[in-house]
This record gives structure tokens, sequence and C-alpha cells, in this order.
């Protein structure tokens, strides 16, 4: 409903984080880049499980600084920031209780990320959000049926485990109650990887009225339920669960008559990958965000920081050039 949505509709301007424990590779192993998105390296370069888990071990971020982070977000103009709580790599960002493949257990951090964060937004006055994956390749209940062959489970992505439907009970919802109970207000649950095999349109719905009954004012995105049907993700028959739809890496023709948020990233790759050049220009970025907010949409631009807990210097210097420009033609 319109009240519910109001803040979100007025934000225009989001910051996306992908971090986590992929960010130490970023997207390179022995000397071979991967495809895409360094957040997939995992599947990309055919990691096992028990090769990948070195990289939790490795993961001591000591130059992150959510007050720093926050503010660069506020500076650039941007309204709410949305964090990776856990990627398809399953390894999770938080102190989580049902899971010992987090920050607090399984790195030598030891410092939640997401409370340290979702405080500075707080302070800040920044609208605290987190991303969850559906899909999950180290927990072994959502993992194909060809699992502890993990490679070759993954690599077709609708193969059915029958113990799926316990993650989803046991693990995935009680995971994101604990982000929904332990870390404030949050503005939107942005889940992803809904495309996997063993989840339905039944669980995205029940997900759905799970999240509403534990924060009533929390927004979701459309890939709670099963499929994206399309660009703007949305079931004008209202048979689809979810918010608003994500339109990836590009921007509708014209307007959509639902809400809608573009995701982007500033080269091509969500996680952090030093290897990736190919930065889109500052003022490409600008002309993205005037394009998309004339059209009634969102931007929610990302940032892939590094496995120090760093922002790349071309994200920063992005963030800042946009910051001017919306001071100068922004809103207020
Ligand atoms: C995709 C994911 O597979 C990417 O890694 C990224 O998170 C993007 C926003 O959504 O579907």
């Amino acid at each position: 409903d319109d009240d519910r949505m109001a803040w979100w509709r007025d934000s225009k301007f989001g910051m996306f984080i992908h971090w986590g424990v992929y960010s130490i590779p970023g997207g390179e192993r022995d000397g071979k880049i991967c495809g895409g998105g360094a957040e997939w390296i995992m599947d990309k370069l055919d990691y096992t499980i028990e090769e990948y888990e070195k990289f939790p071990a490795m993961f001591n971020p000591v130059k992150f600084n959510a007050d720093e982070w926050v503010s660069m977000a506020k500076n650039a103009g941007m309204k709410y920031i949305v964090i990776t709580s856990k990627h398809h790599d399953g390894f999770g960002l938080w102190d989580s209780k049902v899971s010992d493949y987090d920050i607090m257990d399984s790195s030598p951090f030891k410092r939640d990320i997401i409370k340290e964060l979702s405080e500075a937004c707080k302070k800040q006055g920044i609208i605290f959000c987190f991303y969850h994956s559906i899909t999950d390749w180290h927990h072994p209940q959502a993992q194909g049926n060809l699992f502890p062959n993990y490679n070759a489970g993954q690599k077709d992505q609708t193969v059915v485990n029958p113990e799926f439907p316990k993650y989803y009970k046991n693990y995935l919802k009680p995971q994101v109650k604990e982000l929904l109970t332990n870390y404030g207000d949050i503005g939107v649950v942005w889940f992803d990887g809904e495309w996997i095999g063993d989840y339905t349109t039944e669980m995205g719905k029940e997900f759905y009225d799970f999240i509403r009954e534990i924060q009533p004012n929390t927004i979701v995105n459309n890939r709670v339920d099963k499929g994206r049907k399309g660009m703007d993700g949305m079931d004008t028959e209202g048979n689809f669960a979810g918010d608003f739809g994500t339109p990836e890496q590009e921007i509708p023709a014209t307007g959509i008559d639902s809400d809608w948020e573009s995701c982007m990233t500033m080269n091509g790759s969500w996680g952090y990958k030093p290897s990736d050049h190919n930065w889109k220009s500052s003022k490409k970025l600008i002309q993205n965000l005037v394009d998309i907010v004339s059209k009634g949409g969102n931007f929610l631009l990302n940032i892939g920081p590094d496995g120090l807990g760093q922002f790349p210097p071309e994200s920063i210097e992005r963030l800042e050039a946009m910051g001017t420009w919306t001071r100068v033609n922004g809103e207020s």
C-alpha cells in the first residue's frame, strides 16, 4: 500500500553493497579470471565447498568502517543501503544462531558487520536494508540432489533437493527472522537466488507474509517469489508476491505501471573484481539516475568493497561526482 511504500518511492537513489568472502579472491583463481560477477567465483571457477571454506578463515577486513561507508552513500545523495547479509556462497555477515558459517564463528574478524552497518545507518538517517540469497551453495539441504558432488549439483540449478523444504523452514526463514529481529527497522528485504529448482511460489508467498508479521512496514522485492516474470517482475493479476520489480543492469525503455528499481554495477561485477576496468563514467551514471527517476523508478547503484573493507577508489570517485551533481540539481 501507499503508506508503506512512501519513503522508498521518495528515496529514488540507494546503494547496493556486495561484500563477502568472495571479495578476497576478487574473481581470480590461480591466474584465471572468472567471467561476469566475481561473487560467483565459487561456481564459476569450480571450488568445492571444502576448498572455498578457506576464505572465511582469511576474512579479516580491518579497514571496514561502517560510519565511513554510510557517509559516502549519504554524500552521494543516496537514502538507503542494501547490503548482502548472505550471497549464493552461503556465508553470513551477521551473527547467526542457526549457522556457524558466518562472520562470528568462521572468520577471525568476529565483528557483526550487519550490526555495525545498521547502527551507522540509524545514526546518519539512512534506511538500512539487506539482500538475502535463497540459493545457498554451502548448505547441504539447499544443494541439488547430486550433492556431495557439489559442482555437478550446482551446474544444473534446476535440480531438486528433496531436503530443500527443511533448509527453507529450519535455516533460511530463521536467518531472515534474526535479521528482522536483531537489527532495528529494516527498510527492504531484497531476495535473490529464487530461481533455484527447489523453491516454490507457495514458499514465496508464505515468506512474504512471514516478513509482514515480524516487521509490518518492511518492503519486499519481487524475487521473494519464484521466477521474475520479465522486466518489472510484477504479476498484474496479483498472484505474485513482492512489492517492487527489479530490472537488473538495465533501464526499462518506458515507465512501468508498478514500483520498480533498476540495480546496476559501476564496472561489470557486483563483487570486488580488480581485473575489471570497464568503469562507467560519472556522467553516464548521472544520466542513468536521471533516466530512471524520470521514468518513475529507483536507482540502486552497487559498490563491491575489497577484502579489507575498502571501497575501490574508482567507486569513491564516482560517488563523489554524483554527490556534487545531486547537491546542485537534486530535490530539497
Ligand atoms: C543476481 C545475482 O546472481 C548476482 O550475483 C547479483 O547479486 C545480482 C544483483 O543478482 O541475480
